[in-house]
């Protein structure tokens, strides 16, 4: 038995109807202001966001819906972060509950301004994923579990830029796919401006690229997935769909 204090009730209480999301970025020890879908609408011109607009942490159901890219209404950020190929970025996350499924940051060449860049544009690509770090897909240890922090404190994602990519303005869109509900996935997306930096050439080729709606689809085992089922949520491998991840 846990004893019932009242943070704890409070706590699950929370958790019943919780979702999240992105909420700042750090380079280094440097802070970036995300969108608060719940914070004022004098964010929508805030020269200091960095982050596309999204109104709502409930998630995105359909993997064909335009919104998987960048959220809902995914307007474009007045400002970027600076960051020099090679760094990190991590992502910093309100509260986060949810413990199965996927965790995975893309990014995708703006070809110019991202403040004109339409998202259904992009061709993303991967620079990091985690997944089934051990044990079933049911119960074992998702980096998504290990993700959550019990006290409720924000939760920190770090992605390294690679070094070699070529200087630009590019998006970058963390995505968390949540699938505790059977036959019910969940999308949690958030997009944000970033300015690469340094002298680095290169671009994934066309086996790293995807289009975002159209990397999912309900046809696929690891995204249309009831983890309560016999013979799927004992299983000890998990297969994260989309291109490889490109590392430079
Ligand atoms: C797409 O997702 C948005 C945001 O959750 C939602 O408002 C909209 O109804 C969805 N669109 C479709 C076609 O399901
Ligand atoms: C990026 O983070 C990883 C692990 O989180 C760390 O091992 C690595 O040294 C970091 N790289 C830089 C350039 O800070
Ligand atoms: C995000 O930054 C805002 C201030 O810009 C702060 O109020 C908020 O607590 C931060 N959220 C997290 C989860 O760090
Ligand atoms: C998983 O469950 C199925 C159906 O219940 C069973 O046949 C199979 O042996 C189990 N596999 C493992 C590795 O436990
Ligand atoms: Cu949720």
């Amino acid at each position: 038995m846990y004893p019932l204090f009242a943070p704890l009730i409070a706590f699950l209480a929370y958790r019943v109807s919780a979702h999240g999301g992105a909420l700042n970025y750090t380079v280094g020890d440097t802070w970036y202001s995300g969108y608060d879908p719940y914070g004022p609408t004098d964010q929508d011109d805030a020269p200091y966001i960095v982050q596309r607009k999204w109104v709502t942490n409930v998630p995105i159901f359909e993997a064909d819906n335009k919104s998987l890219a960048c959220n809902f209404p995914g307007t474009p950020a007045h400002a970027s972060i600076p960051i020099n190929a090679g760094e990190n970025i991590t992502g910093v996350y309100g509260m986060w509950v949810h413990t199965v499924g996927p965790m995975l940051v893309w990014m995708a060449d703006c070809s110019g301004n991202c403040r004109t860049f339409d998202a259904d544009k992009a061709d993303w690509f991967k620079i990091g994923e985690r997944g089934l770090l051990e044990g079933t897909i049911e119960e074992g240890m998702w980096f998504q579990r290990a993700f959550v922090n019990w006290d409720g404190g924000p939760s920190l994602w770090t992605e390294n830029v690679p070094a070699s990519l070529k200087a630009g303005n590019y998006l970058i869109r963390h995505e968390i796919i949540s699938l505790h509900s059977a036959n019910k996935p969940q999308w949690y997306p958030e997009c944000a401006h970033l300015e690469v930096k340094g002298s680095g050439t290169k671009s994934p080729g066309k086996e790293y690229l995807a289009k975002i709606p159209g990397v999912y689809s309900m046809n696929q085992p690891e995204i249309n997935i009831d983890i309560y089922a016999p013979g799927v949520g004992n299983q000890t491998t998990y297969k994260i769909p989309g291109p490889p991840v490109w590392t430079g």
